[in-house]
């Protein structure tokens, strides 16, 4: 067939390509999105190009423009940062080629740029970690000044899930004057990163009640720089992450954290069915949600067993 017959999904073998953008392999949730869409893309014989991006959006749009010059029938990724997408996303449109965001959103106004957001919704993730604190933050004054402080640990800068999980936290906690962020930091959502933001938080004030990682990963290398530091972490200072994989599942059975938000990484299955949809030239949802819920460390021993990821 002619070229433009070949881009529309109905190349002589009949099978969807794919192109997608993955952000990099920064955490537990990162590797869990990953099989999922790989296996997903097995399982329902969709022909799939991927590539990991190292956390740069520049390696996001340079793989975008290369699945727009190879034809694909659709093209999906996880947008490192909310900004800066529009000329490749109009780049895409132009081509005709349908972009499908997942995870993450990106901040363009104009929305025909894409057909759908698949992904969690951050503020409500930090709205819940917000939330438990304001009920458990009598607790939570683990030094008994009458206080609670809190560090941060913030996510990649500029990325979604960090600006909407600090917003979301920011508005319950606004709800309890005792209650006060004090430092805030990235640790860039990785094990190392929270490890070494957290090991300059202690050394410049002893007075940290709780501890908000925006991930689990940055959650778990936070435990290690309490540890170092001789405190017992989920104890001394109280945890919260958001994610929900297994690493910080078994932290939380343990006590080491003490609540965490759900975010849900496996996206493969939603992802595919927007593909044929949008391939097939169907209307779909401009948003679809995830389901996820929350944990205490009751909750985590119950579902550690069966967890996937
Ligand atoms: O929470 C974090 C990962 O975009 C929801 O990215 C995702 C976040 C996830 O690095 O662990």
């Amino acid at each position: 067939g002619d070229s433009d017959a070949d881009s529309k999904g109905g190349d002589s073998d009949g099978k969807i390509t794919m192109g997608f953008a993955q952000v990099g392999a920064e955490s537990g949730w990162r590797t869990a999105n990953t099989k999922s869409i790989q296996e997903t893309a097995e399982a329902e014989g969709i022909d799939l190009k991927f590539t990991d991006a190292q956390g740069k959006q520049e390696n996001q749009i340079q793989a975008i423009r290369s699945y727009i010059q190879q034809k694909v029938d659709v093209i999906a990724f996880s947008p490192v940062v909310e900004t800066g997408w529009d000329a490749v996303l109009q780049e895409a449109k132009a081509a005709n080629i349908p972009v499908i965001l997942t995870d993450r959103a990106v901040d363009s106004e104009d929305t025909s740029l894409y057909k759908s957001f698949l992904g969690s919704d951050f503020v409500v993730e930090g709205e819940r970690a917000g939330d438990w604190l304001v009920e458990n933050a009598a607790d939570s004054d683990t030094n008994g000044d009458g206080k609670v402080n809190v560090v941060q640990l913030e996510g990649t800068t500029g990325a979604a899930p960090a600006i909407d999980r600090a917003e979301g936290f920011a508005e319950k906690i606004a709800a309890d004057p005792t209650i006060e962020v004090t430092a805030s930091q990235t640790g860039d959502f990785t094990r190392d990163g929270g490890k070494q933001v957290m090991e300059s938080f202690l050394q410049s004030d002893d007075t940290i009640d709780v501890v908000y990682a925006h991930n689990d990963d940055m959650g778990l290398g936070a435990i290690e720089a309490i540890e170092a530091a001789g405190k017992k972490p989920g104890e001394d200072i109280k945890i919260i992450t958001v994610d929900a994989v297994k690493d910080g599942m078994t932290a939380l059975s343990e006590g080491k954290i003490n609540f965490i938000v759900e975010c849900n990484p496996l996206l493969g299955p939603q992802l595919m069915d927007l593909a044929k949809k949008v391939v097939d030239g169907e209307e779909v949802e401009a948003r679809v949600l995830t389901e996820e819920g929350t944990f205490t460390p009751e909750q985590a021993k119950e579902v550690l067993a069966d967890r996937q990821y």
